[in-house]
């Protein structure tokens, strides 16, 4: 086993007792950074950056060397996966992400291949293995994926969406074709995701960001059972230590039964949920991680720090959370307020943990 100097993250993920409440940010690596807009500038565009090993492990580590995180996540995106499938993917600057061949028909399902994780999302691994060596057994490696429901919203809408009428037509008039899909890109994150723990990811999330927009039926239906699916078909072993799995659906705040009900270590909270409520009802079961607004980051240290505490005494003494954003780091955040922030994180959460 190698061995980590930091494993605070690790440990709360499975609910060990730790000295403070560990603490990383969603997006932590990303525009708000001026070196991060520089290292992109380098490499042309977001996709040659994603394929650049130095210049991916370079800026997974830019927020690491500013502030004390308690772990690493490997840049790259969730949309790399349809991109391996030959769907095309580029990014405008400023823009969201766009295919160039999105999903039209029943044949461009059956046409999808799987991706094999060396062979077609080599660059991936070769980012996680070089950041593994950068790191240096600091702090622990976080690899991730899309759930096969949001990678799905993408590659049928063809670009971001905030009404979703593509894949919702879709899954209310062909709902056998959305289960294809949804069944091939399960395989793939398997896949795509045990290649990452193979290569040195030591814990993996699942970002499910649209999940929240199904009913409560259609979730289980669409979302939870390929994410549960892929639960079941991850290494849970590697380096002889356990590999923690997270699931976050952003708005699935009151589905944090079924979703704990999947095997996973974790859940990740947005800030919709009430963090004390979370412990009651799934506390005994899964760490949560989560889950303060992004937006408070625009306040003032002091403002940052009451929100802090709120969270911290939310969820109450012991083991089991990990401080995060609710949801992704906004670009127009000061990065000095993100150092008040986890700063105020480590200092003030040392009174719950004994
Ligand atoms: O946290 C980190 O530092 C790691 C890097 C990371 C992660 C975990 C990036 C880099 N993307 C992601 C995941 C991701 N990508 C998600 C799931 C998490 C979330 O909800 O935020 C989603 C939905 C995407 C898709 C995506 N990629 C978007 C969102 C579009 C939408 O529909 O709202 C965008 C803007 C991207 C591009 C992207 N990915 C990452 C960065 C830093 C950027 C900005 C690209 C740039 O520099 O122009």
């Amino acid at each position: 086993m190698s061995t980590l100097k930091n494993d605070r993250y690790l440990r709360a993920l499975l609910r060990q007792p730790v000295d403070v409440t560990p603490v990383w940010m969603m997006r932590q690596a990303g525009r708000y950074l001026p070196e991060y807009k520089i290292t992109r500038a380098k490499a042309g565009n977001f996709m040659s950056l994603c394929r650049n090993t130095d210049l991916s492990s370079e800026v997974t580590l830019q927020p690491l060397r500013r502030y004390p995180l308690d772990a690493a996540i490997l840049f790259s995106d969730i949309l790399t996966i349809p991109d391996a499938m030959g769907l095309g993917l580029w990014f405008e600057y400023g823009e969201g992400p766009r295919f160039l061949h999105p999903i039209k028909s029943r044949r461009d399902v059956e046409k999808l291949p799987i991706p094999d994780p060396e062979q077609d999302l080599g660059y991936v691994m070769n980012t996680v293995r070089a950041i593994r060596g950068h790191l240096r057994g600091s702090v622990p490696l976080i690899g991730f994926s899309g759930s096969p429901w949001t990678l799905a919203t993408y590659m049928v809408e063809g670009s971001s969406s905030k009404v979703f009428s593509k894949i919702k037509q879709l899954l209310y008039t062909e709902p056998e074709t959305l289960h294809l899909l949804l069944d091939k890109l399960a395989d793939s994150v398997v896949l795509y995701l045990n290649g990452q723990i193979s290569a040195g990811a030591q814990s993996v999330m699942l970002f499910d960001t649209w999940g929240g927009v199904l009913t409560g039926a259609d979730y289980r239906e669409f979302s939870l059972y390929y994410m549960h699916k892929i639960v079941d078909g991850l290494l849970r072993e590697h380096d002889s230590r356990r590999v923690p799995v997270t699931l976050f659906t952003k708005g699935g705040g009151q589905w944090l039964e079924s979703i704990a009900a999947t095997g996973c270590d974790a859940l990740g909270l947005d800030w919709s949920t009430d963090i004390a409520d979370a412990r009651r009802r799934v506390g005994q079961k899964v760490a949560l991680q989560g889950n303060m607004d992004p937006s408070v980051l625009y306040g003032s240290p002091k403002r940052i720090e009451r929100e802090v505490m709120s969270i911290l005494d939310g969820f109450g003494p012991g083991a089991g959370h990990i401080f995060n954003l609710g949801h992704g780091m906004h670009q127009n955040v000061p990065p000095a307020h993100a150092g008040h922030f986890v700063e105020a994180v480590h200092r003030l959460s040392k009174p719950y943990h004994y």
